[in-house]
């Protein structure tokens, strides 16, 4: 791992899903990588999905999105953090790569498909929208991309983006390589059901509520082999006990599972313990959130120093795709 990149979406509060797919992941490489871990606020990313844009929230939710991952651990003394839009060369290099991406490419990635088939009129950035990703990570020539496995095929076609023009236009690009949490690859949806998404509403936000919390922890579903506490229960089929995994420590879970298996304890102690150790997880993040929010220029200086180192990389490799591409040079 040399240099690594990722995004996220101002659509919206973050939720865990987020957090523990992703943003787990950019502190531990940030601490180890410094300026080269490089993280984005894709803000021209959000207007593709209509349902999920607004243009009176957009500014606000992309300082959201920064100020909430600044809370969550990231240090942007070390890294680059920066907003999308404030590099336009991402946007530059997706044109080059979408003169050069096969339609069919795009029509048959599975979130394109998912996503288009809830809109009446489908925008084209929609489609376009893996393009712009590996647009963003491969204008800083990152090898290595932090996300949840709902990125994987995302992944591909970056990597296949990469190929295509190294073989065309000269080795320029790594194939950059997906870097997952292993403990929460895709975590699910407080129903147990779909990946935890903004937009099917299962989510637990890093923000919210702690009574609105625990009200969808209480009515989370059990193992549903056990409908009577005196039936046996497989910690393995229930998803208060995935949960429970990604918070508490391994020794408590072992015990619990061990307990719950042998039917010593009922669900609610479980779902109990789950909410204590979870709030453990996103007290700090709460309680550094409030401060940074009672100081807005932290955050704002932040991203105007981010996008500045950000821009004089992307600059480099645009200047070099714009020679390969044959354009004629900028006057
Ligand atoms: N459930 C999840 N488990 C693990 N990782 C997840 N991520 C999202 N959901 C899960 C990862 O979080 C990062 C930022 O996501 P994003 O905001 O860029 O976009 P997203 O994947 O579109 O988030 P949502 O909530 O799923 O929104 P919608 O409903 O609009 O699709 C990414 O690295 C993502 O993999």
């Amino acid at each position: 791992v040399k240099r690594v990149f990722s995004g996220i979406q101002p659509t919206g509060d973050l939720h865990i899903g987020n957090y523990l797919g992703a943003m787990v992941n950019y502190v531990a490489l940030g601490e180890r990588l410094g300026r080269d871990a490089i993280y984005c606020i894709v803000d021209y990313h959000a207007p593709t999905n209509p349902a999920a844009y607004d243009k009176h929230l957009l500014a606000q939710r992309t300082f959201e999105a920064a100020l909430l991952n600044i809370a969550a651990g990231l240090d942007p003394d070390k890294v680059i953090l920066f907003v999308q839009s404030h590099v336009p060369e991402h946007t530059e290099l997706a044109w080059v790569f979408t003169t050069q991406t096969p339609y069919g490419d795009l029509t048959r990635m599975t979130q394109f498909k998912d996503k288009a088939a809830k809109l009446e009129s489908v925008p084209a950035g929609l489609l376009m929208y893996p393009v712009l990703m590996a647009a963003d990570i491969l204008i800083y020539k990152a090898d290595t991309v932090p996300v949840g496995d709902d990125q994987t095929q995302h992944l591909e076609l970056a990597r296949e983006i990469a190929r295509r023009w190294n073989l065309e236009y000269g080795e320029t690009f790594p194939e950059p390589q997906i870097y997952l949490n292993p403990n929460a690859p895709r975590v699910p949806g407080v129903d147990g059901k779909a990946k935890m998404s903004k937009s099917v509403g299962n989510t637990i936000g890093l923000l919210e509520d702690e009574a609105s919390i625990w009200a969808k922890i209480r009515t989370m579903p059990d193992d549903p082999a056990r409908i009577r506490l005196s039936d046996p229960g497989d910690p393995e089929r229930s998803v208060v006990f995935k949960f429970l995994s990604y918070f508490a420590p391994a020794e408590l879970v072992q015990v619990l599972r061990e307990e719950y298996a042998r039917r010593g304890i009922g669900t609610l102690v479980v779902k109990e313990l789950l909410m204590q150790e979870m709030m453990k997880t996103l007290r700090p993040i709460r309680q550094r959130a409030e401060g940074l929010r009672a100081e807005p220029a932290r955050v704002l200086d932040a991203l105007e120093d981010g996008a500045r180192r950000a821009r004089a990389i992307a600059r480099a490799t645009l200047e070099e795709v714009r020679e390969k591409f044959g354009l004629l040079p900028l006057p």
